[in-house]
């Protein structure tokens, strides 16, 4: 939550969180369309393939005064395949409140206990309890026949105990209501400098609170990054870097280190903003190709596993990676169209290159080491690229570092 004292303005983000189909979309788009104009924002929806959600969808909204102060809600879904664990993740950062999309089909039970879980753990990585974060579970899709009575849903899925709603997002009821009773939640919770609030803080171990009071590193436009993901942040890297001999169970670093691991996190977030604004995501097809090109490097699929269990690395850091990778390739081609004659490195240049460092090179002629040193320039080039580019992000960027934190 964001409170700007002097322009009297509360920002929360709530996300839309939830098992894939279970109306998650559907919710935002009818906020879009019952909110007046003058109090909503573009949606922005990254899908594709069926109208599933790829990255997230976005709708910034208005809710008017409360105590004089104006409250800005920023609505976010997370994509329910299974298969983006790492993108619900990210969105999830510096959530205020979440709503809880269930399918009420019996069928689906299954589903929205697994996605509950996946909640749990993921706020979990954040220092968030499901039981304390402000939570709305929305029983939606009542007018399936399969649907189970609330009372049962309460039973089998409600284990933190959470508000709970009835609607049929598809045609629009039940959403508003959900919408705005997660808003009081919220804001209740803002007013909660109440004695009751805080002789419950003051319960509280010094663990407790200090998981409790979220820390955070650096503000990105819109987006904060907490230093709980900065830190998982800075392990994933190092163990993707490392040669897998040395790999520390926790890595140290130098706060030299730190403060450039935090110039690429912030690097690759304003990148995703940026995707998000140019429609761009990577689908799952583009991930996995990318996954196997990287797994070519080994003979068999058993290997990459082996390369994954050394470096103490898990199929979604990789994933991470390769979506990263997806992206960066398409904003290239967006921006540079004729990227590939940039980075078409000559023959002549190779020449030049290696007659320049030729005792680099043990003696090898220039025929032994063309590919080496043309596989090197063209990285060279596109380092430059792509620092150009992020050079430009952060001019038209809100940055904010805060060093004493990380
Ligand atoms: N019958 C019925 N269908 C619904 C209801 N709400 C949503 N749907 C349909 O369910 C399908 C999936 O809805 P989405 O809103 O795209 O689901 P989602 O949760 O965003 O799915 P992912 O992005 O894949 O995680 C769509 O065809 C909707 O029209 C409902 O209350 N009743
Ligand atoms: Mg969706």
């Amino acid at each position: 939550m964001q409170i700007n004292y002097a322009k009297k303005e509360v920002s929360c983000k709530l996300v839309y969180y939830g098992p894939g189909m279970s109306g998650k979309t559907t919710n935002l788009e009818i906020i879009h369309e019952k909110v007046p104009n003058q109090n909503k924002g573009e949606m922005t929806s990254i899908a594709t393939e069926g109208d599933r959600t790829l990255f997230f969808d976005f709708l910034p909204l208005d809710l008017g005064k409360v105590r004089g102060m104006s409250t800005k809600f920023q609505l976010y879904t997370v994509p329910g395949q299974v298969y983006y664990s790492s993108t619900r993740k990210l969105v999830l950062q510096g959530a205020d409140g979440v709503i809880f999309v269930a399918d009420s089909q019996a069928e689906k039970l299954a589903e929205n206990i697994e996605s509950l879980k996946d909640l749990e753990k993921n706020l979990d990585e954040y220092g968030l309890k499901l039981n304390e974060i402000p939570l709305v579970i929305q029983w939606n899709k009542r007018d399936l026949p399969s649907a189970m009575d609330v009372e049962e849903l309460d039973k089998e899925v409600n284990w933190p105990g959470a508000a709970t709603t009835e609607a049929v997002a598809a045609m629009g009821d039940g959403v508003l209501p959900t919408l705005k009773l997660a808003a009081s939640i919220i804001l209740d919770r803002l007013n909660s400098k109440e004695p009751g609030a805080e002789t419950k803080t003051a319960k509280m171990s010094p663990e407790d609170k200090a998981k409790k009071e979220e820390v955070y590193v650096a503000s990105v436009n819109a987006d904060k990054i907490s230093r709980g993901y900065f830190n998982q942040y800075c392990q994933a890297q190092y163990r993707l870097a490392a040669k897998s001999d040395e790999i520390d169970d926790f890595k140290k670093f130098s706060p030299e280190d730190k403060s450039k691991l935090l110039e690429s996190l912030v690097n690759h977030v304003l990148l995703l903003q940026d995707a998000k604004s140019r429609n761009i995501g990577a689908s799952p097809d583009e991930v996995e190709a990318q996954i196997n090109a990287f797994s070519k490097r080994f003979n068999s699929s058993g290997d990459l596993d082996g390369y994954l269990a050394k470096r103490k690395l898990s199929m979604d850091n990789l994933r991470n990676e390769a979506t990263k990778n997806v992206i960066i390739g398409k904003i290239i081609k967006d921006i540079i169209p004729d990227v590939k004659t940039k980075l078409h490195v000559s023959d002549s240049e190779i020449a030049e290159y290696y007659n320049a460092n030729v005792n680099k090179f043990g003696g090898k002629d220039l025929e032994g080491v063309k590919a080496h040193v043309k596989a090197g320039l063209k990285n060279k080039r596109k380092k430059a690229l792509l620092g150009a580019f992020f050079l430009k992000l952060r001019e038209n960027a809100i940055i904010e570092v805060y060093k004493d934190k990380i």
